[in-house]
């Protein structure tokens, strides 16, 4: 049984199908199709996005605009894997809703809390709020969270931003639980000449799935016991395509029906807690354009490994004979020990030319035969628009660890400081309203924030030593950094000035190595720069850069933002 959605572009579908391959329809079959979805599902359960959510319909040439959003989080039953679970979803859908918009537009987005315990925020991911720091959405730093019962209105606009990016909850690991959802800004000046093009542009988001509610697991984690201790609980159950999945032998399979000959452009977005993902589709070439917003020199890879809150747009021609027109897409979770009863295998499926509604047949990865293509290495991603970074006015050197408490949990430093969310009030807060919080340099304010501050415009280079083993996936508010260069051996004293670097905002620090990032202190605020797995920003792992406060202390703060700290 298929359905297809509606208002599809001529000729093209999305489909999310029932199959009866080797995979059974478990109670995730309820998903039949998203146009239907007010007759087959119970109102609180989790619907799948709808193919607008999907399926990108560019905006090219529209006036500049504002467009509004209504976010409502709430509680629901979803079963994106095909084990139901309390899930934390915006809109009842998961994932969310996809804002795309135009560089030069407005967004106002308001979103309403009706969680009823806990506050909820909304962070957008990788756009620099210049002059609008407080709706940054980051818990205890920016704001201190909307109330349950209550709402708040973000209002920015992208900016400098171009690209693929998204939203998600950052108030404590809250989008673990299913606040998600993809945020598209398509930029105003055209590509590079000779760019490649594409017919269409879809959203693809990738994520690991958790059948425990994440506060229980937090909790856990951090203490080394409670109620489902010892399963090792950081690690993922599963992981889902656009909100799809499969788990223990249930689920379905996120489906995409093309045409022959066509190019697509697939923005992958890792909207997960802690596992690296590798994204490939059997038989064929994907060719990179994009990493976190800047546009790379078109790179031809058999697979893609994306880290907590990366992403990367690539291209994808239908034009393979091998495989029947029915071709699997992977989204392996590619770091995940193996704990027992995990499924790290997770797919989705495309097809063009065919009337086959069969699944695929290859069981393990074919790759791109003959075509001497490998998997993409982000050393040799390289900008397609040449950007070089002025020279070094200031450094610091940042190393973190993560180690174990005495009964067993598991606790995080940065510089020798463990951040613990500030309560009833929030850095922006302090930094508006007190001179002497913060200063100039290295800071440790309230015992376990610790602040980079520059109140001049200065070239900050922060060089990330990662003191344990694991990869860390960084992520800087409010800026795209440029990677100057990063290592998996020890630290050897050099200042790594490559030509034309890489800029993005999450990149990996290597297990046992280190990074080194540059910016501009010119974005007036305080900055969060924390680990994107979820389990050790929670344990702490997460530091502050803060620009400008004379500016920011000049600031007034709208009153809702302040009002809910005495909420
Ligand atoms: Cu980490």
């Amino acid at each position: 049984m298929r359905i297809a959605l509606a208002a599809l572009p001529a000729l093209l579908t999305v489909m999310v199908g029932l199959h009866g391959g080797e995979v059974h329809a478990g109670p995730h079959g309820q998903y039949a199709g998203v146009s239907a979805r007010s007759e087959l599902h119970a109102r609180d359960t989790v619907s799948l996005p709808s193919s607008s959510d999907i399926i990108l319909n560019g905006l090219q040439g529209q006036a500049p605009q504002t467009r509004n959003y209504d976010f409502v989080v709430s509680e629901m039953t979803g079963a994106p894997d095909g084990f139901s679970k309390s899930m934390l979803v915006v809109n009842g859908q998961f994932p969310g809703p996809t804002i795309e918009a135009n560089q030069g537009d407005r967004l106002v987005i308001k979103v309403t809390n009706q969680l009823t315990t806990n506050r909820t925020t909304i962070h957008w991911h990788g756009l620099y709020q210049n002059g609008t720091v407080w709706y940054d959405g980051t818990a205890s730093v920016t704001e201190c969270g909307i109330p349950p019962g209550e709402s708040l209105t973000y209002d920015f606009e992208p900016g400098s931003f171009s690209g693929t990016t998204w939203w998600h909850s950052h108030y404590d690991t809250q989008y673990t639980d299913g606040v998600t959802g993809a945020l598209i800004i398509h930029p105003s000046a055209d590509p590079p000449a000779d760019f490649p093009t594409y017919d269409e542009d879809f959203v693809v988001q990738l994520t690991d799935i958790y059948h425990t509610l994440s506060p229980a697991i937090v909790q856990n984690y951090l203490s080394g016991t409670g109620p489902t201790a010892p399963i090792i609980l950081e690690t993922p159950d599963s992981g889902s395509i656009n909100g799809v999945g499969q788990y223990g032998g249930e689920g379905d399979y996120f489906n995409f029906t093309l045409e022959a000959n066509k190019t697509y452009r697939l923005r992958l977005i890792h909207t997960g807690s802690a596992a690296q993902i590798r994204f490939s589709v059997d038989y064929h070439a994907l060719t990179v354009i994009e990493a976190d917003g800047t546009l790379v020199e078109p790179y031809s890879v058999t697979g893609v490994n994306l880290n907590v809150a990366q992403r990367y747009s690539v291209l994808l021609t239908t034009n393979q004979t091998e495989g029947n027109g029915t071709y699997w897409m992977r989204a392996g979770l590619t770091s995940v020990v193996a704990v027992e009863g995990t499924t790290s295998d997770i797919r989705g499926v495309i097809r063009y030319g065919t009337n086959d509604t069969s699944l695929p047949t290859a069981d393990t990865d074919p790759g791109v035969p003959d075509s001497g293509l490998a998997d993409m290495d982000v050393s040799l991603l390289t900008p397609a628009i040449v950007d070089t970074p002025p020279d070094r006015s200031r450094f610091y050197q940042v190393g973190f660890n993560i180690s174990t408490t005495s009964t067993g949990g598991t606790i995080a430093y940065v510089n020798g400081t463990s951040w613990a969310p500030l309560v009833g009030t929030n850095s922006l807060l302090q930094i508006n309203q007190n001179s002497s919080y913060a200063g100039e340099g290295e800071s440790v304010d309230s015992g376990d924030q610790f602040i980079i501050t520059e109140d001049t415009i200065e070239t900050v280079d922060i060089l990330l030593i990662n003191q344990g083993a694991g990869d860390h996936p960084f992520h800087l508010h409010g800026h795209s950094p440029w990677i100057l260069g990063f290592d998996s051996t020890t630290y050897q004293g050099q200042t790594p000035n490559p030509t034309n670097p890489l800029r993005r905002d999450t990149f990996v620090v290597p297990s046992g190595g280190w990074l080194m990032l540059r910016y501009i202190s010119d974005n007036p605020g305080p900055w969060t720069m924390h680990c994107h797995i979820a389990w050790h920003m929670a344990a702490g792992l997460l530091m502050q850069v803060n620009s400008l406060p004379s500016v920011v202390a000049g600031w007034t703060i709208p009153q809702d933002v302040v009002d809910q700290c005495s909420a």
